[in-house]
């Protein structure tokens, strides 16, 4: 079956579902979720730099990352046993929200080369549906970088408000738009120049999704950002030393775990902000 997956994504840029966990650990997962939310959330909410990297913070984020059924699909895609994290987010819609991530490809700001080495695999803590915002793709328009414009937009939730300049480009496509919808505990995979989008929660259930930046281990930064990023071993071996290797929180929140989770996410907001007036994650 991976190798069904890692041939349909490379021609599409994408594949959906994949099953990975069971009902009843999606349900736990959810649990787990809600006492991260109320733990570090603000009103509620997870916002800005706690929506990042959960992975230092908790075991079963750290855990989850290295899931046997996600690891096994990511090194037949990447083609490689030697698989790292960069990173992990927490992509939330409360029930009846208006927050949505306009069309755009992650490689616009990540700064790694070679970006066909990444990948993103994104799973549904909750029904991720049409009407509750699910991700969307544009298949096969996975080839090359597209020029982005930023705008700042209230219920963008991207920081930055990229969003793909041509919007012919978007319009000519929008017919073959494929909508990802998952039930808690499957995933989609997605090429990082995959261009994709999500709108709006309709429903009166909160949409939450964890997304996990995996790269092959010949992943460098760019030369031109200063930053020394972090990275988590996911398999394999390291191959390089351009990016320091981060550990597993030993005991969740623990003054251990929120040092390793500042480190990280301060090093990262230096580089993907760099020469931007805007300095924060929403
Ligand atoms: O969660 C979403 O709706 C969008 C997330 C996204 O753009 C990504 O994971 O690359």
């Amino acid at each position: 079956m991976d190798k069904v997956i890692g041939q349909s994504f490379k021609e599409n840029g994408y594949y959906t579902p994949i099953s990975i966990l069971t009902a009843e650990e999606a349900a736990k997962t959810l649990q787990n979720f809600n006492l991260y939310k109320d733990t570090v959330g603000t009103n509620g909410k997870i916002i800005g730099d706690f929506r990042f990297q959960g992975h230092l913070l908790m075991r079963w984020v750290w855990d989850l990352i290295r899931h046997p059924k996600i690891v096994s699909v990511v090194k037949e895609t990447l083609g490689t046993e030697n698989i790292l994290c960069w990173g992990t987010d927490f992509n939330i819609k409360p029930g009846k929200s208006q927050g949505y991530f306009t069309w755009h490809q992650d490689a616009t700001y990540c700064g790694l080369t070679p970006i066909s080495k990444m990948l993103t695999a994104w799973i549904a803590i909750t029904p991720s549906t049409t009407e509750s915002g699910c991700l969307c793709f544009l298949p096969k328009t996975h080839s090359k970088q597209l020029d982005h414009i930023e705008k700042q937009q209230e219920h963008n939730m991207l920081s930055l408000g990229q969003e793909i300049a041509d919007q012919n480009f978007i319009e000519k496509r929008l017919s073959t738009q494929v909508y990802a919808e998952l039930v808690p505990g499957q995933m989609s995979l997605h090429h990082s120049y995959m261009v994709h989008a999500s709108g709006p929660n309709k429903t009166e259930t909160p949409r939450i999704g964890l997304a996990i930046r995996y790269l092959a281990a010949e992943v460098r930064k760019e030369p031109r950002f200063p930053s020394m990023e972090r990275v988590t071993l996911i398999s394999g071996i390291k191959q390089h030393d351009f990016f320091e290797y981060e550990h597993a929180p030993v005991e969740d929140f623990s003054d251990d775990a929120f040092q390793e989770h500042k480190l990280s996410i301060e090093r990262k907001k230096e580089n993907y902000f760099l020469g931007k007036s805007i300095k924060s994650f929403k």
